[in-house]
């Protein structure tokens, strides 16, 4: 009698942990590159469709308030799995392809507390946090790297589909390395015999209009040297293909634990190269081409979702890593065929800026059952939360001292909380401030329009704009709210030197 209670006690209490275990969800966040805030239909009418993404805003809750941290990619990736605004760390700026990881592997990030928490855990696409500790060995194991942050499974784009290295890492792996034909990359002293794309211009794919004239892959001069490794180098126009194939492979594979996945696309960053099924289907040249293809892809992690019955238990996100650019290096089109598509929408400027276009950017959150359909949220909110509010929805154990500017924004992220956030630091080289409805931009130079750029010289006491009122930060109003001004420099301050954030 008493071994049968037992029993039944045991039989009890693996059924609650399965359905606890069961009940935790899955993370899918869609992290796109130089996506701006009028580039997905939903937000405003494009000249092109996204479809998928769109139903995940039919399907969940649009912000209209929600910032990346930074106006470009590496400081925005970095905060985003740390918790830790990236200003905190000096080398948390745009990467060399050969640059070492800058993530100390010491550190509790996002995927490693998850990973502890019994997570998988995966990181598909650009990476551009940096990997080994400097002059990496490209033809042996690649370590550290997302492995010791936290990652059980990477499929790699290193640094940018613009820089060397050109090939994909997996699991620490260049894919397809030919051990005799060794790989080198180099950022300084020219490597190799090849011509480059300043001495071969006639001869490229998509010629080159500001840096990206050195080792010339697949037709296209990119940001550095290699030499070597010529049968795994990349194809840009398959690798949309390559990289959704992996993150679904994950999903299937990963269906009866909980998972986490970091989707980082290399679209819409240049080069702009997408797979021809897709070519001339946005009417704005490949700029807009690369969106549909995003837009595809989503579709497919949607499907792979939702035939491995995980739909209903996976929290979806969608948002880009800064604002965004027209001509960034390449001879695209970007602006000859833009027409009345408005990348930035009613914001101002985009990648590379303090104003708003810098990092306000689209973000879509669908999380069936928690999340109630068709909304749009106006709360400030910054991706730098995500790492505690995601580690607090899974129930996993935060260390002490973690995500230092990570606050639990669990209530405005499934839309119940309209305010959001007291206050956001924006990085573009230097520093700027949300709060509230105001935007204070301290003294200096930031760039304007999409590129090419303008210079917009702010003036010493720094610039004040009153979004409600003028959300494309047309007229600093510094003058009229000289008090206003005064605190938030005390508190941008404030926030540099503590962990106020
Ligand atoms: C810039 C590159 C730009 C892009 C950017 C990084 C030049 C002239 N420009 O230095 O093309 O690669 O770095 O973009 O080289 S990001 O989205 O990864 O931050
Ligand atoms: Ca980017």
């Amino acid at each position: 009698m008493k071994s049968n209670s037992i029993t039944i006690s045991l039989i009890l209490l693996a059924l609650t942990a399965s359905t606890v275990v069961a009940a935790r969800p899955n993370f899918l966040v869609i992290y796109t590159d130089d996506v701006g805030y009028g580039d997905v239909s939903c937000y405003q009418g494009c000249n092109f469709k996204t479809p998928n993404i769109d139903r995940i805003a039919t399907e969940g809750l649009r912000f209209t308030d929600a910032h990346c941290t930074a106006a470009t990619c590496t400081p925005s990736r970095y905060t985003l799995l740390t918790g830790s605004y990236a200003f905190r760390n000096k080398r948390a700026k745009i990467l060399r392809g050969s640059a070492a990881l800058i993530i100390d592997p010491k550190m509790a990030t996002l995927p490693k507390v998850l990973q502890q928490s019994g997570y998988a855990t995966a990181v598909v696409g650009k990476w551009h946090l940096g990997l080994g500790e400097g002059n990496v060995n490209w033809n042996g194991e690649v370590k550290p790297g997302p492995r010791e942050v936290g990652f059980g499974y990477h499929f790699l784009i290193p640094a940018t589909g613009d820089r060397t290295p050109c090939v994909y890492l997996e699991q620490g792996r260049v894919v397809g390395l030919d051990p005799k034909d060794p790989i080198e990359v180099s950022y300084g002293k020219r490597i190799g015999s090849a011509q480059s794309g300043s001495e071969a211009r006639d001869t490229l794919k998509m010629d080159w209009s500001h840096g990206h004239n050195s080792t010339i892959v697949n037709g296209i001069s990119r940001i550095g040297w290699m030499t070597g490794g010529r049968k795994a180098r990349w194809v840009d126009e398959d690798m949309a293909d390559v990289i959704t194939r992996k993150a679904v492979e994950f999903i299937g594979k990963n269906k009866e634990k909980p998972f986490f996945l970091f989707y980082s696309t290399h679209d819409i960053h240049v080069p702009r190269v997408p797979h021809r099924r897709f070519v001339g289907k946005s009417g704005t040249g490949p700029r807009g081409d690369a969106m549909v293809q995003t837009d595809w892809c989503v579709g497919e992690l949607m499907k792979a979702l939702e035939a491995n019955g995980l739909a209903d238990n996976t929290m979806v996100i969608f948002s880009s890593d800064n604002g965004p650019v027209l001509d960034d290096g390449y001879k695209d089109d970007a602006n000859e065929k833009l027409g009345d598509h408005d990348p930035n929408g009613p914001l101002r400027a985009g990648k590379y800026s303090k104003f708003e276009g810098g990092t306000r950017v689209p973000f879509i959150i669908k999380w069936p059952g928690k999340v109630k359909p068709a909304g749009t949220s106006a709360a400030l909110f910054g991706q730098v939360d995500l790492a505690r509010t995601i580690c607090m929805i899974a129930g996993a154990q935060i260390p002490d001292g973690a995500f230092v500017d990570s606050r639990d924004a669990g209530r405005s992220l499934v839309g119940k909380d309209p305010v959001g956030r007291p206050h956001l630091v924006h990085e573009a080289g230097g520093l700027a401030l949300r709060q509230g409805k105001w935007k204070f931009i301290p003294a200096g130079g930031t760039r304007d329009r999409l590129g090419p750029w303008g210079t917009v010289k702010v003036p010493g006491g720094g610039n004040l704009y009153d979004l409600s009122q003028d959300l494309g930060e047309r007229r600093s109003v510094a003058a009229q709210n000289a008090d206003k001004l005064a605190e938030m420099k005390v508190l941008l301050q404030k926030i540099r030197e503590s962990h106020d954030g």
